[in-house]
Order: structure tokens, then C-alpha cells, then sequence
């Protein structure tokens, strides 16, 4: 599998890649570090941002100033995303030479609808860590700039190292990506850094918050998010504050993303709870501890009462879905 990747890699000499929409440090940290990991293969690897979403979290990344745009890629790379509506605006320039010039390198091991032309898909609490096995796998020297950013982008998708699905693996390479030069503090600073309009659109969120019988639900309409001044990205992490509030079991947050559209981020604090099962019955899909979904062309109120009824049910049967109906 890693040599099928190398040799799709070696055929290539402009390599576009792309990270998730509203990118968050696993996808930056991930996305930069292959970017690097190419160069040092002699590619020429180019990162494809989304202008009018990118996250300050990019101002850590390192190598993130390079971004010379090219126009004539040979191969086209989606990084952390599991299915094509992840990918961004710019999924037509990700296809625009057909499938079998596309690959996806990915961790959502049991959601990613493998829509590339060479689905590279690990088990793995971040895609941070599936590049530092690339990394290793190819006999890629780790510069410590190249540590930095999969370091970054393991701390921020295991909330440090914290969550369920950290392994051994997960630690010895956040152990060898120290040794390797990864600058923990640049990391840590960014990863528990939060802007002031951050704590504000966090006040709402908590303002508009039901915690009852171990379900904790919130939401933020556009109108909320406008006046709190924060972008989208800054409530993508504040819904795991709601799963770690005392007696809660799943926290779901949903947000307004603009008319006809809004997401639902859900979280558990126990395997019990599988939000990745759950979240399918919506449409959604992720890990068995975080999951997501995005809701089109529907009521926002209504249809997050559904939710909250659809979680009343599996909380009231103990983990069991089969009598949660979906939208
Ligand atoms: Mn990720």
C-alpha cells in the first residue's frame, strides 16, 4: 500500500493538494508536512487553499508561506477528508483530470467513501500520524519542520493525546516527532490559544445550551456567529466542552453554516454511545466519539428537535439505535 502511493507519487511532477474545508490543524498540519515530504522526493507540491475560510491556525504551520500557485497539476491529493463534499469549492479542480489522477489520503478509517482514483485510508486518530508512517515507510528524513506540523496536527485531532483512539502508535510518534526537532511550544501555544471573539461565540453557545439526562445539545444561528465575530472554523472544537460536563453522554452542536445548510458536530464521552453509527442514520459519519453531519434544504429548529428526539431515544435505550429514526 505505501509502495502503490510512492509509485502514483514518483509518476507525478505537480502535486496539488488539497485540505478539508475549514481546515483544522490535523488537515494544515498534515497537508503541509506532505507538501514538504514530497519536496524532499524532488516533486513540486502545491497546497490549494480555500481564500475565504482559512483558519489563523495556518500562521503556525510551518512552510505555509510557499504557496505559489501552479497551473498545470499532474496529480491531485485530498488530505483528511472522507468524502467529496470535504474537499472545498475547488472539487472540480481536484477532478478536473478524472479520477485516476486523484488520490485521498485519509484517516476516517469507517466513513471515508474512498473517492480518489488510490484510496490510502488508515485506522488512525489523526491523518498527522498516517504521514509520519509515510514518512517513515518511504525512509523520508523527518526535518524538524516536517515534525512540527504532524506533531500540530496530532495534537489538535487527539485533543493532546487525550481522546479514546490514541494508541501506543500515536505516542511513540508524537515521542519520535519531539526527537525529531517538533517545536512543542510553537504547538501547545497554538493548539490552547483562543481569540477573544472565540470566548464570546463560547458564551452563546453555553447561553443557548440544554443539558438534561445526559444529553448536552446546543446551537448558534448565523446571526449569533456574525455579532461574536468568530469564523466557522472557531466552533468546530467547542463541542467536546459540552461532552465533558458532568453525568452528559453525547453533546451535539448545531450550526447554522448559511440558508438551507447547517452541521451538526456530536460527541461521547463512552464507547456506548457510537455517534459514527448514530450520525449515519442522519446522513453523517466520523469516529465512534465524534462525529458530523451536514443537513441541507431543511427547518434548522425543526430539524435539531429530530436530533434531540432521535438522542432521547438511544440515551433512554442505553446505546441502542435500532429504534432512532432519521430525518
Ligand atoms: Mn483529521
Amino acid at each position: 500500500m505505501f509502495q502503490e502511493l510512492l509509485n502514483k507519487i514518483i509518476q507525478a511532477s505537480n502535486i496539488a493538494l488539497f485540505p478539508h474545508k475549514n481546515p483544522d490543524g490535523d488537515a494544515l498540519g498534515s497537508t503541509f508536512a506532505f507538501k514538504e515530504i514530497l519536496e524532499s522526493l524532488g516533486k513540486r507540491a502545491f497546497v490549494v487553499f480555500e481564500d475565504d475560510e482559512m483558519s489563523p491556525i495556518l500562521n503556525s504551520v510551518v512552510g505555509s508561506e510557499n504557496n505559489i500557485p501552479c497551473d498545470d497539476y499532474d496529480l491531485f491529493v485530498a488530505i483528511d477528508s472522507a468524502n467529496t463534499d470535504r474537499i472545498s469549492k475547488k472539487s472540480d479542480l481536484f477532478f478536473s483530470k478524472g479520477v485516476e489522477s486523484t488520490i485521498v489520503i485519509d484517516h476516517h478509517f469507517h466513513s471515508n467513501t474512498k473517492f480518489g482514483g488510490l484510496n490510502f485510508v488508515k485506522d488512525a486518530p489523526a491523518c498527522g500520524e498516517v504521514m509520519y508512517n509515510i514518512a517513515q515507510e518511504w525512509g523520508v528524513s523527518i526535518t524538524p519542520s516536517m515534525a512540527t506540523n504532524m506533531y500540530l496536527a496530532i495534537v489538535f485531532d487527539t485533543i493532546n493525546f487525550s481522546i479514546s483512539n490514541v494508541t501506543p502508535s500515536t505516542l511513540i510518534a508524537g515521542a519520535e516527532l519531539l526527537k525529531l526537532g517538533a517545536d512543542m511550544d510553537k504547538v501547545q501555544l497554538q493548539f490552547k490559544l483562543k481569540s477573544p471573539s472565540q470566548i464570546r461565540l463560547r458564551n452563546v453557545l453555553f447561553e443557548n445550551s440544554t443539558i438534561k439526562d445526559g444529553l448536552a445539545h446546543t446551537y448558534c444561528t448565523l446571526n449569533e456567529l456574525d455579532i461574536s465575530g468568530a469564523t466557522a472554523g472557531d466552533c468546530e472544537g467547542l463541542v467536546n466542552e459540552f461532552a465533558y460536563i458532568q453525568g452528559i453522554k453525547v453533546a451535539m452542536l448545531f450550526r447554522k453554516l448559511h440558508d438551507g445548510e447547517f452541521k451538526v458536530s456530536l460527541r461521547s464521552n463512552s464507547d456506548k454511545f457510537d455517534v459514527n453509527a448514530f450520525a449515519a442514520i442522519f446522513g453523517g459519519g466520523g469516529h465512534v466519539r465524534a462525529a458530523g453531519c451536514t443537513i441541507l434544504d431543511v427547518d434548522f429548529f425543526e430539524t435539531m428537535a429530530k436530533f434531540v428526539d432521535g438522542a432521547r431515544v438511544w440515551l433512554d435505550n442505553d446505546g441502542d439505535l435500532s429504534k432512532v429514526n432519521g430525518l
